[in-house]
């Protein structure tokens, strides 16, 4: 059925910088993510049997914010490899069954993109409206803005071009001009871009910072209370929708591609705004797990609201850790990062994994002088811990982020043939949600549960599994009101199953039971 590979699928983001290496310069590249596609699904039990990946950004860029600023939209960064590398990568993937999306950066270029070379270069250019340009106000910037990255200096998001005497605007680094989405030339421009992707035979897209491409024309200042929040004038203005919806005709020319929408959202009544009446984008990202403290009644509460919001066309997503945030095993402890695994791979929704998640990779504390991001983001970063090699087999060369201290004992060889292993667990849990219509595609119901609880129900024709999720230090009793096996402990090899669906759970520990 159209559609069904990205709603009954399991994502991976890989970040092609910490993947692999393949030619011993210390960053990982495209070459490298082909020689590991089996790791991901090569077709049997051994592998962990994704069915998607999200690469983060590969093509041309100065690595001002290492990829996220681009210098040319249709080429792969040496450092990455070559197109055909490109080629041979999407080719080795379907082979495999996993489908490609690419990650694209609509929202800026790099100051180095040729269409900024040229904006810059004079008032008259006729590319100086391609990006956005004004005059100064009182001698400083055109308004009270502010950039995303050194938000804590209250950086303005405008930069003086002191050879034109205007200010560009950026919501990122100086390096990354916005470009001016108001203008047709611009939209035409990326919907090629698009095309050429497309027409390569990538699946879809990631779209980076897609709620905020468009700006107030006006430029007027941001109210002052929400300049911590939600800036009101350069952030999810209503015609960014009138984009996403002509990114969506571009996607439907082709056979059953789609785009997941990078949408930073706080409340999910926003939020269900991206899925339009199903003309928009398939899904934007939810990414309010990322922000809950470990509770079951907050978890729950971004569960139901989600389930509550959601129109019948649409279909949720889920994540809980990616390359901006710290990793889910640092939050929450491994013990719970278990059970946080359960339960988004058992609830209604896409899920996303972060490379590196199935073994359990914790966030690094990065020496001072390797620090190399320009936001704090290095510690997620760090390099994929494939087993006690040197480098941890990551590379031959110095990694450009260093290991992680544990990686000679926390990594995939190590973790292969341990049952007991979070490697194995993420295994089996994906080939329960791949073999079960209930978990891939069936229906959410919230079960009663004791405080610090959170239990639900998945169901399907012929098919009904439980989940309890015990998020407390203390036991806890979950009841599933019928007749149930268990199937899946994130504690021991632990089996059973309960005449009366009732299990007691251990501290942070999470069942799996199939229900009569
Ligand atoms: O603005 C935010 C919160 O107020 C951020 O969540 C913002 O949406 C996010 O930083 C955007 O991230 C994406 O675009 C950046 C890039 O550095 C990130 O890696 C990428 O995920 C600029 O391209």
């Amino acid at each position: 059925m159209r559609g069904s590979w990205w709603r009954e699928g399991v994502f991976y983001q890989i970040y092609p910088r910490s993947f692999q290496d393949s030619n011993g310069d210390g960053v990982g590249d495209l070459a490298g993510i082909t020689r590991r596609l089996d790791h991901l699904n090569d077709g049997t039990p051994a592998s962990l049997g994704i069915d998607a990946i999200w690469i983060s950004p590969f093509y041309r860029s100065p690595m001002k914010d290492f990829g996220y600023d681009v210098s040319d939209y249709r080429d792969i960064d040496p450092t990455f490899g070559t197109l055909g590398d490109f080629d041979r990568l999407l080719e080795e993937a379907h082979r495999r069954g996993i489908r490609v999306l690419v990650d694209l950066v609509p929202n800026h270029t790099s100051d180095q993109h040729p269409w900024f070379v040229e904006s810059r270069s004079s008032r008259d250019n006729p590319k100086r409206n391609w990006y956005v340009w004004a005059d100064p106000r009182r001698g400083g910037p055109p308004n009270n803005w502010r950039a995303v990255f050194g938000a804590r200096e209250k950086r303005s998001a405008w930069t003086l071009d002191p050879a034109t005497g205007q200010y560009y605007l950026h919501h990122f680094l100086p390096e990354q001009p916005d470009l001016n989405w108001w203008n047709e030339e611009v939209r035409r421009a990326i919907d090629d871009v698009m095309r050429f992707w497309l027409d390569r035979g990538v699946d879809g897209f990631r779209i980076d910072v897609a709620h905020s491409l468009v700006k107030d024309q006006r430029l007027r200042d941001n109210p002052r209370l929400f300049a911590k929040r939600r800036p009101r004038h350069n952030w999810e203005l209503d015609e960014v929708h009138e984009i996403h919806r002509r990114w969506r005709r571009v996607l439907d020319e082709y056979d059953d591609r789609m785009a997941v929408a990078e949408v930073s959202s706080r409340k999910l009544a926003n939020l269900v705004r991206y899925y339009g009446n199903d003309d928009e984008l398939q899904m934007p990202f939810n990414f309010n797990f990322l922000r809950q403290p470990w509770s079951a009644e907050r978890f729950r509460a971004v569960v139901e609201e989600w389930e509550r919001l959601l129109p019948h066309h649409a279909w949720p997503d889920y994540t809980l850790s990616n390359h901006d945030r710290s990793r889910a095993a640092s939050r929450y402890g491994p013990r719970r990062a278990r059970v946080a695994a359960l339960m988004l791979l058992t609830l209604r929704g896409t899920p996303f994994i972060y490379y590196g998640e199935e073994i359990g990779m914790t966030d690094v504390t990065i020496p001072p002088e390797r620090i190399v991001d320009v936001d704090g983001r290095d510690g997620e970063r760090t390099p994929m811990q494939w087993d006690a090699t040197p480098n941890a087999g990551f590379s031959t060369g110095r990694p450009w982020l260093p290991m992680a201290p544990d990686a000679q004992r926390v990594n995939v060889a190590a973790q292969r043939d341990d049952p007991g292993s979070l490697f194995s667990f993420y295994r089996r849990l994906i080939r329960l949600r791949h073999g079960s219509p209930a978990l891939r595609s069936g229906s959410y119901r919230t079960l009663p549960a004791p405080r610090g609880v959170f239990a639900y129900v998945r169901e399907a024709e012929g098919g009904r599994y439980g989940v309890g999720l015990n998020f407390t230090d203390r036991a806890r009793r979950v009841g599933f009101a019928r007749p149930a096996r268990l199937v899946l402990s994130t504690s021991t090899d632990r089996e059973g199953s309960a005449e009366l669906g009732e299990f007691d759970l251990a501290p942070n520990e999470g069942v799996l039971a199939q229900l009569s």
